[in-house]
């Protein structure tokens, strides 16, 4: 497997989604978008590449959803081959080190994968970083990318095929991800609630899908249920009249037949349930212990 690891914010999600030209792991403005192991599978002939995105790493950190995302960040560098170390432009910090720190732990091959070469319009300046980097961290290779404008994806993806040992596919060629499509239309719901709320809501919730059929017209029928901690959250969900929650709805249903390239209905609910956020054993029962 190859490990997509990285302070939030830097891009891993954003590179894997073009890496496999599909929208697999959610991506946002914001920090801990995601919360859980993604696998990405890329399959080009005989070869197949496994890709783990990963929660950011984090440091201190009080609430218990954190905790739980930071195992999921550590226990993925188990079981790699080789690590996507990921930065952001010319920007190099603490975190970096932390996680830089995490990898060399770990002792697996890294390459040094510079996101978001968009933002640095000085070449000469990226380039003169990108040489004290790898002067002083000696990475087993060094790619500028930029994943929001597929710049450098291609080649990137050509490299880790090429590195890869040959193996078994561990998934049929046809899989994309090792997510369930109900695990992936929570997600999607997720995604819209992380970009189309304000900065504390999104962190304050949680989804889940009390039903995904196939409607003998062979469309996917599909119930998502919104769990916030208080009243207000839930009507700044809903909005007025329900404007909102029905422009996130469009949102999602639109990537849900894009992703299941299917016909996809969509209904969405808002609840209070108090509390969820700081109880391990709630949290492990909807489905973060991973
Ligand atoms: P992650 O937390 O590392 O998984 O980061 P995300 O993939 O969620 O991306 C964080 C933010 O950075 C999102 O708003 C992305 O649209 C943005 N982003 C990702 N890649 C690029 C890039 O190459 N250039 C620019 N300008 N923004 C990017
Ligand atoms: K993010
Ligand atoms: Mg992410």
């Amino acid at each position: 497997m190859v490990a997509i690891v990285g302070r939030p914010n830097v891009g891993k999600s954003t590179i894997l989604n073009q890496i496999l030209g599909q929208k697999v792991s959610i991506t946002s403005r914001k920090p801990q978008t995601t919360r859980h192991r993604i696998m990405g599978i890329d399959t080009i002939g005989e070869r197949q590449a496994v890709y783990v995105d990963t929660p950011g790493l984090h440091g201190e950190e009080k609430r218990a959803i954190n905790r739980l995302m930071n195992r999921a960040a550590a226990s993925s560098l188990g079981e790699v081959f080789l690590v996507l170390f990921v930065i952001e432009g010319t920007r190099w910090t603490e975190d970096d080190e932390l996680v830089l720190s995490k990898i060399k732990q770990a002792n697996i091959p890294c390459w040094l994968i510079v996101n978001k070469t968009d933002k640095v319009p000085d070449r000469a300046e990226l380039m003169d970083t990108l040489k004290a980097l790898n002067e002083k961290h000696d990475f087993e290779n060094v790619i500028p990318v930029s994943a929001k404008q597929n710049r450098q994806i291609d080649h990137l993806r050509q490299l880790v095929l090429k590195a890869l040992p040959e193996s078994e596919f561990y998934f049929p060629e046809d899989y994309i991800t090792d997510r369930s499509s109900r695990f992936m239309a929570a997600e999607i719901i997720r995604e819209k609630l992380m970009r189309f709320t304000g900065d504390e809501l999104p962190y304050a919730t949680t989804v889940e899908i009390e039903q995904f059929k196939l409607t003998p017209r062979g469309i996917y029928h599909i119930n998502g249920l919104i769990l916030v901690e208080r009243e207000t959250q839930k009507r700044m969900i809903i909005g007025k009249s329900g404007s909102h929650l029905k422009t996130m709805g469009a949102e999602a249903r639109k990537d849900m037949e894009a992703l299941f390239d299917n016909k996809v209905f969509l209904e969405l609910w808002v609840k209070v349930k108090a509390g969820w956020a700081d109880d391990e054993r709630a949290l492990r029962s909807l489905g973060y212990d991973n």
